[in-house]
């Protein structure tokens, strides 16, 4: 009897998956009921198979009705037309394993994702399509993008993963950020917005689809907010008849190469959730939730490979105390709300300088209200309804019954957990370790030459992170010291002359360029010059470099580019 029961309720809630998708100002209306819904980031190349029915879990016991995902293209497409969603690229096992513990899926294509990721996500090939233009509106970059959307549509169609197939997604992005960069391509970026919505529109999958941080989103495509302050920052949608919906709600911040973790409190991420939905907000999501590794050469630039870290579910997947267990408490306090939240007539008013309160006033009894203390210094002591409430320093009190505070985002109830680590495994015995020497090369032994300085992603495809640039010249006179600059566009640099090592240099994850700039001495005769470029992942930009060789007046510019031009010389250069 019981074992029946169980079945049945099983099947229920399998069954509650299946729907429609549609929206309204209030919220996603999903098989006709509005809801207000939290997400959490996970990315499914980031972890590993094996690990992510647990980390679903934790994230659902979290308090989650949401996994949301980017989708990884040159994952999938490293090479073009062969495509690849095997092990960690498994998208759809992925997203099954979410449906199975009863989760719904909100699926970024984008297919440029940013995401910290190499190259955006876009496919090193791609740039070798004679006259692209990525991002604009530029007829190659618009077939690739089409092709790859529409083969990530047809694969969760086939495997009936939209909810309006009965499956677990119930949102899709097309773009990713677009208007920040969108002045930078003129008169081409309005109408790649324009295309971009209507080709994703037209793939029919039944479920909506959003833009982030895009403003003008064309209808019925809903604009969404990403940041870390929506709660304070969004304007709201583009249309009264659109929901509020926060799509990264960022839970700390990715970290580079000599950057400082960044900690944000639960305090500060719960106040700005809490506030969101005080506004009328109706979907937030945590970017990350859990941040996990970046694996093999996926970073983008300068990006550790431990990704977002301090989020709710460390890069281990371990719940990180108190965040994970502050934001469930969050979660639990605002779905005790719900009814008059989707139902209730929202009003809000002042209760002091720098305090207010958003109530949601249903039929009958039903009423939630969220006090809102702005003032980031001083406690506040408000009244509301006829009785008086403390409320801390930047912080939502929150009153599913108009009464009775069932949360305060800045009084934490969940204990802090440290994490301690203990060696598995020791990597530094000396028989665990292999040396080699690369002997430097010159140019005598290259058999690749070219009359201007290469570009390195366009010399190496991304095969590699390592590129040798060489080159040779005569030199006679009774002066040996001279000066070797290098300008890079790349990330790490090693300088040797005449096969000896004279110094390295590198930049950072903001900034541009970096130089180098090392007294060298010469010889009579033929000298050899050797650079090491390095880069750290895959930028958004073009990674090559420019190099001089000065002394006194005399200048040797072997770019004929951006040191002063002078004496050009018998140079070999590769
Ligand atoms: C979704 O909408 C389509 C078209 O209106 C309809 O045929 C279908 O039955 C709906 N599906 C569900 C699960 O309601
Ligand atoms: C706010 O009130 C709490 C308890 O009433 C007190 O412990 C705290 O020090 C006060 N904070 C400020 C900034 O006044
Ligand atoms: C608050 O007090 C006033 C006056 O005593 C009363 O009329 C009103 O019903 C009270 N409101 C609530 C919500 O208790
Ligand atoms: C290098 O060449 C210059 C000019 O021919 C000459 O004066 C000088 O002595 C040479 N230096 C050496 C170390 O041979
Ligand atoms: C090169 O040598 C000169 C003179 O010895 C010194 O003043 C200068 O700082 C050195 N420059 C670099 C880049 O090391
Ligand atoms: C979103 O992120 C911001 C900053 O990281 C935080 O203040 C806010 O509370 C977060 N909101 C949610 C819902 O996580």
């Amino acid at each position: 009897m019981d074992m029946a029961w169980l079945c049945c309720l099983f099947a229920l809630l399998s069954m509650a998956h299946g729907g429609n998708v549609t929206y309204d100002g209030r919220s996603l209306i999903i098989n006709g009921e509005h809801k207000i819904l939290f997400s959490g980031e996970i990315h499914y190349p980031r972890s590993t198979p094996q690990t992510w029915p647990s980390l679903i879990a934790k994230a659902k016991a979290g308090g989650l009705d949401v996994i949301q995902t980017l989708v990884f293209w040159n994952l999938h497409e490293p090479q073009f037309d062969q495509f690849d969603f095997s092990g960690r690229r498994d998208i759809v096992r992925f997203i099954k394993e979410v449906q199975a513990q009863g989760l719904y899926v909100s699926l970024r294509i984008g297919p440029f994702i940013q995401g910290e990721w190499a190259y955006g996500g876009l496919p090193i090939w791609l740039r070798d399509v004679p006259d692209i233009v990525f991002r604009s509106d530029n007829k190659p970059f618009k077939y690739h993008m089409w092709r790859f959307t529409t083969k990530i549509v047809r694969m969760m169609k086939s495997e009936k993963l939209f909810a309006s197939q009965g499956g677990p997604i119930i949102l899709s992005q097309i773009e990713n950020e677009y208007q920040l960069v969108e002045a930078g391509f003129g008169e081409k970026g309005p109408p790649y917005v324009k295309w971009a919505a209507a080709m994703a529109v037209g793939l029919q999958t039944g479920v909506p689809w959003v833009m982030c941080k895009q403003s003008d989103a064309p209808d019925p495509v809903i604009n969404a907010c990403n940041g870390r302050r929506c709660g304070q920052t969004f304007v709201g949608p583009n249309s009264p008849n659109k929901p509020a919906i926060w799509t990264e709600n960022w839970t700390s911040f990715y970290q580079v190469y000599g950057g400082e973790p960044d900690m944000r409190s639960a305090e500060d991420i719960t106040y700005q959730a809490a506030l969101f939905v005080a506004k009328k907000g109706s979907y937030v999501n945590y970017y990350m939730y859990h941040g996990g590794t970046n694996f093999g050469r996926t970073a983008s630039k300068y990006v550790l490979t431990s990704y977002y870290d301090q989020a709710p579910l460390d890069e281990y997947g371990l719940i990180r105390q108190p965040k994970w267990g502050h934001l469930k408490e969050l979660h639990a306090a605002i779905k005790l709300c719900l009814k008059p939240l989707l139902t209730g007539v929202h009003s809000t008013f002042h209760l002091g300088q720098l305090q207010e309160a958003y109530v949601f006033k249903g039929n009958s009894e039903e009423c939630a209200a969220f006090l809102v203390n702005n003032d980031n210094e001083r406690n506040a002591t408000v009244h509301y309804e006829n009785s008086t409430y403390e409320l801390p320093p930047e912080s939502v009190s929150i009153l599913p019954d108009c009464k009775i505070v069932a949360f305060n985002t800045a009084k934490v109830g969940t204990e802090y957990t440290t994490r301690s680590m203990k060696a598995d495994q020791n990597l530094d015995s000396p028989d665990k370790w292999e040396e080699y020497k690369e002997s430097i090369p010159n140019f005598d032994k290259t058999s690749w030459r070219a009359n201007t300085l290469l570009e390195q992603m366009s010399a190496t495809k991304d095969k590699s992170d390592y590129l040798w640039y060489t080159f040779r010249f005569q030199h006679e006179s009774l002066d040996t010291g001279f000066v070797l600059k290098v300008n890079s566009l790349a990330h790490v640099l090693h300088a040797f002359v005449n096969g000896k090592f004279i110094g390295s240099a590198h930049g950072s994850h903001s900034s541009l360029f970096f130089a180098l700039e090392k007294n060298v001495s010469l010889i009579n005769g033929t000298n050899h010059v050797s650079l090491l470029s390095v880069m750290a992942g895959l930028p958004e930009a073009k990674v090559g470099m420019s190099l001089c060789l000065t002394h006194h007046q005399l200048e040797l510019d072997l770019t004929w580019q951006n040191c002063k031009s002078a004496v050009k010389t018998n140079l070999n250069y590769l």
